[in-house]
């Protein structure tokens, strides 16, 4: 026999909640950028196009595109019938990855552009987060019970610490350079991201990796995440730049 782990009635609407939040974010930044001369729109620009993956990204996941049936395990089915195994099938959302390996590098973006480091120490905080996102789904799909699984999220997390490291440290250095408010300001935002990023690599622990949350669990987790990640960490950004000339990048 076979068993499946699937979303529920509540897992998906909660994917067309999140669709419908990123929609509305999108039109909010864009609408935001219209009392900002071109030249000085760029956060705006990132920051709208972060929100529009993943409001794409949720629309996929939300009308059945984007999962994968991924064999997660044999087990027996009925311990007191000998010879009676069930194939468990869970779903994995692999829109996922594709939403993070665009948007991560754009928040990372958005957050060297603040504090104004340097286009080499940008690249490799972005090379990085591609490593991260990449390994963390060639992970999602590894074969369980062998090294390969964890070892794949072994280096992802290896390449997250690289990537927080490089932010931390070159992020505070250059921060600091622009004086005590951008600096300020950067700390506190880029805490919060620290913060909220470190809770993926858990839910992905309980959820893709050791199979013990549900999969509307993990929708409902990841879509709390995605919303302060994305829309609420976006506001701030915007707003505070807006009032906060030091922050200008020109283009
Ligand atoms: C994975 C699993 C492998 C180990 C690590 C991970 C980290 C993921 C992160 C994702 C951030 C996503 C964001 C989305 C935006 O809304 C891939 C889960 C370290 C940090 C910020």
């Amino acid at each position: 026999p076979t068993e499946y782990q699937l979303a529920s009635d509540d897992g998906k609407r909660t994917l067309w909640v999140v669709f419908v939040i990123m929609v509305i974010a999108s039109v909010v930044f864009s609408a935001l950028s219209w009392s900002v001369p071109m030249s000085r729109r760029l956060y705006h620009v990132i920051t709208t196009m972060i929100t529009v993956i993943a409001a794409i990204s949720y629309f996929g996941m939300a009308t059945g595109h984007g999962v994968a049936y991924h064999h997660v395990q044999v087990r027996e089915s009925h311990s007191h019938v000998p010879d009676t195994y069930a194939d468990v099938y869970r779903e994995v959302y692999w829109a996922r990855y594709v939403d993070w390996s665009l948007t991560t590098p754009l928040l990372l973006l958005d957050l060297c552009l603040l504090a104004g480091i340097d286009g080499g120490h940008t690249i490799i905080a972005i090379a990085a987060d591609l490593i991260m996102i990449l390994t963390g789904l060639f992970a999602a799909f590894g074969t369980e019970g062998t090294p390969q699984k964890w070892g794949w999220y072994a280096i992802a997390c290896i390449a997250y610490l690289v990537l927080v490291w490089h932010l931390a440290v070159h992020g505070n250095r250059f921060a600091s350079a622009k004086g005590s408010k951008v600096s300020k300001f950067f700390g506190a935002i880029a805490t919060f991201t620290l913060i909220l990023w470190t809770a993926y690599p858990i839910v992905w622990g309980v959820a893709d990796g050791s199979r013990k949350a549900s999969v509307d669990a993990e929708i409902i987790a990841y879509a709390i995440l995605d919303v302060l990640a994305k829309p609420i960490f976006g506001l701030w950004l915007l707003l505070t730049h807006a009032k906060m000339p030091e922050t200008n990048v020109e283009i």
